[in-house]
């Protein structure tokens, strides 16, 4: 039994020929609905109808319109994740970072140029939980006549799902379905799950996102190698590989040459988690199917990798690097104006609330971020004084055993605070993202808006400054826009600050950013002729 209300219209248009626009408008509905597909009875929010939501699909150069009306009872913001935003940070969408939240009953235009970027993104809900049921897929093709290989044959959306909140999950899913091999109700209408349909000798590719709220993902198909050809919409050095590794926020192109014989492959994602912490350990299937073989013919089957699998995980991460040709170069910065550090923790905090008297925190260099209650970028365009301070520490107030086990200062309290992190416009910028045992080390993806960075080290232990930097990359090291940082370990990015506006950067894990996990850079306008943020749209939401 399903009701349908209509709740939310988002138009969807793209440009730059207004004619084009016209034509090309679709109208996208966020309805809420009842489903029993997830094992749930509670209804669920979803665009159009659709979980996961419609595709964006646009060509680089394009300019985007997004309409988005809100008709449902919770706020909502919507959040383009690693398109670059060049200039036009208003339409990034984090809830009070770069915007106030669009209201029940209001509308917002969500106005971006794709530059300079091509391949798989997503798009999602950025205010509390919703992205759990609220996003999609972008897909954005390269300038005519740039295609990645000449042998690509057909493009196969594919998306990682997790379910609901705020315990862990019941289930993941591929492309909204827990998959032939779920324990869901039979009655369940996708019970046979995700079915990639192919044909022998041909060579699809697979566009993957980990849209699941907390849990990285192994990705593996029954007797086929993978390739690897793209991570968040920048090209890598092609590889093959029997199984994948996806954190929360990232999205990876794969080719699958169909090149067995006929049959049933069972297609499985099942959680990374390398330290003692409760996940979602249901495994979800899907299947990729030979034309000519029946439904209802036997399905090769898959061990998934254990868990704690982490030298599969390594050896997937270690195997990035990016395409650095001539048309694509890799453009690492080779000195850094800003080196930082930061410690990524989780704490507890004394909460005189809480049943227990405390509650979990999360934070980096020991601040607990706190949302502000009007927007960032608002606050930073208009020079509105009390909403945040530029002092956000660029090293860990204490120095200590990062990843020892005892807590420095015998306590596990953090600071609270809207900090924000100042870089001049143009300026380099280094980060080591290090990992903590406090509580207990975890791995963390880490995402930052407004730019792609290179990942340019990664380590176990602590990051020692002397050492470690003599074994950077900056030849070609990947480029993306969430890493994930290994659990009771570091990694080292690079980006240059060409962005003027506030971006944040937070744990894709939306327990840890519920939790503080998170922080913001206010990058300052430049003095040239386009290297200053500009006006806001005239329809941004107030708080
Ligand atoms: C939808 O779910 C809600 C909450 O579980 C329930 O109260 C309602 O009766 C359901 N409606 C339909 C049409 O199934
Ligand atoms: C989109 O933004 C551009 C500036 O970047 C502006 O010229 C244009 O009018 C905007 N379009 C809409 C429909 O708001
Ligand atoms: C979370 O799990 C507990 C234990 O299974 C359950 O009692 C509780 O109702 C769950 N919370 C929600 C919001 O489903
Ligand atoms: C999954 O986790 C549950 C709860 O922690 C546990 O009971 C179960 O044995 C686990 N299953 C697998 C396959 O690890
Ligand atoms: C590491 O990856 C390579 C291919 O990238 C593969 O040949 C090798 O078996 C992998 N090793 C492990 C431990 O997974
Ligand atoms: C904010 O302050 C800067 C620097 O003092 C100034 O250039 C800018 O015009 C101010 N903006 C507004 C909207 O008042
Ligand atoms: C940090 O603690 C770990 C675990 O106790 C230990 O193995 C390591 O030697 C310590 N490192 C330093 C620099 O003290
Ligand atoms: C973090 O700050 C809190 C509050 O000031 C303090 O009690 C704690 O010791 C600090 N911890 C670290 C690791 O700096
Ligand atoms: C940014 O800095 C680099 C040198 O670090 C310089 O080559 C480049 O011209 C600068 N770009 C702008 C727009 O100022
Ligand atoms: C929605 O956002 C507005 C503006 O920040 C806020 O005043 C209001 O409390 C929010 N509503 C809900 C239901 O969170
Ligand atoms: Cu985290």
């Amino acid at each position: 039994m399903e009701k349908w209300a209509r709740v939310l219209v988002l138009v969807i248009c793209l440009s730059p020929a207004m004619v084009e626009c016209m034509v090309r408008q679709y109208k996208f509905n966020i309805v809420m609905k009842n489903t029993t597909r997830l094992c749930a009875t509670k209804p669920i929010v979803t665009v159009n109808g659709k979980f996961p939501g419609p595709t964006l699909v646009a060509r680089e150069g394009d300019t985007v319109l997004v309409k988005v009306a809100n008709h449902v009872k919770y706020n909502v913001s919507i959040h383009w994740h690693g398109i670059r935003q060049l200039r036009t940070g208003w339409a990034d969408g984090p809830a009070y970072i770069t915007q106030c939240p669009i209201k029940p009953g209001q509308n917002f235009i969500y106005n971006f140029t794709i530059t300079g970027q091509r391949g798989t993104l997503w798009w999602h809900a950025h205010i509390l939980w919703l992205r759990a049921t609220v996003h999609g897929a972008i897909v954005i093709l390269p300038k005519r006549g740039e295609w990645w290989k000449s042998d690509v044959e057909a493009v196969v959306n594919e998306a990682l799902k997790s379910g609901f909140v705020p315990n862990v999950s019941d289930t993941h899913t591929i492309n909204g379905h827990p998959g032939p091999l779920s324990t869901c109700s039979s009655k369940s209408s996708s019970k046979d799950g995700f079915t990639l349909k192919v044909k022998r000798g041909k060579t699809y590719m697979l566009r993957i996102i980990n849209a699941a709220l907390n849990e990285e993902l192994f990705f593996k198909i029954a007797k086929h190698r993978l390739t690897v050809v793209e991570v968040d919409a920048t090209y890598v050095k092609p590889f093959k590989t029997n199984t994948m590794v996806i954190a929360p926020g990232q999205t990876t192109n794969v080719l699958l040459t169909a090149d067995r014989s006929t049959g049933n492959y069972l297609v499985s994602v099942s959680p990374f988690m390398d330290s003692p912490i409760e996940v979602d350990n249901v495994t979800a299937t899907a299947t990729v199917q030979y034309s000519g073989t029946l439904a209802s013919s036997p399905t090769t089957l898959i061990n998934p990798p254990p868990q704690n699998a982490t030298p599969v995980a390594t050896n997937f991460t270690d195997s990035l690097r990016s395409l650095n040709s001539k048309l694509y170069p890799t453009n690492v910065p080779l000195t850094a104006d800003h080196s930082l550090l930061f410690t990524i923790s989780l704490g507890i905090n004394p909460c005189p609330t809480c049943p227990s008297g405390n509650r979990a925190v999360a934070g980096i260099n020991n601040v607990s971020f706190i949302m502000p209650t009007t927007s960032l970028l608002q606050a930073h365009f208009f020079n509105l004084s009390g909403v945040f301070t530029d002092d956000f520490p660029g090293n860990p107030p204490v120095a200590f055993n990062y990843t020892g086990g005892t807590p420095p200062l015998n306590n596990l309290h953090t600071m609270i605070g809207t900090r924000l992190y100042r870089l001049a416009y143009n300026s380099t910028v280094q980060v080591v993202l290090q990992g903590t045992g406090l509580l207990a080390p975890e791995n963390h993806p880490i995402h930052l808006h407004g730019f792609n960075f290179f990942v340019v080290g990664r380590g176990l232990g602590n990051f020692d400054p002397k050492k470690d930097p003599k074994k950077f990359n900056f030849i070609d090291p990947v480029e993306r826009n969430t890493i994930g940082v290994p659990s009771g370990g570091w990694s080292a990015i690079r980006f240059r600050a060409d962005n003027p506006g506030v971006w944040f950067l937070h744990c894709h894990l939306e327990v840890h950013t519920m939790w503080g996990l998170k922080m913001a850079f206010v990058v300052d306008n430049g003095k040239g002729p386009d290297e200053s943020l500009l006006p806001p749209p005239s329809d941004l939401p107030t708080c």
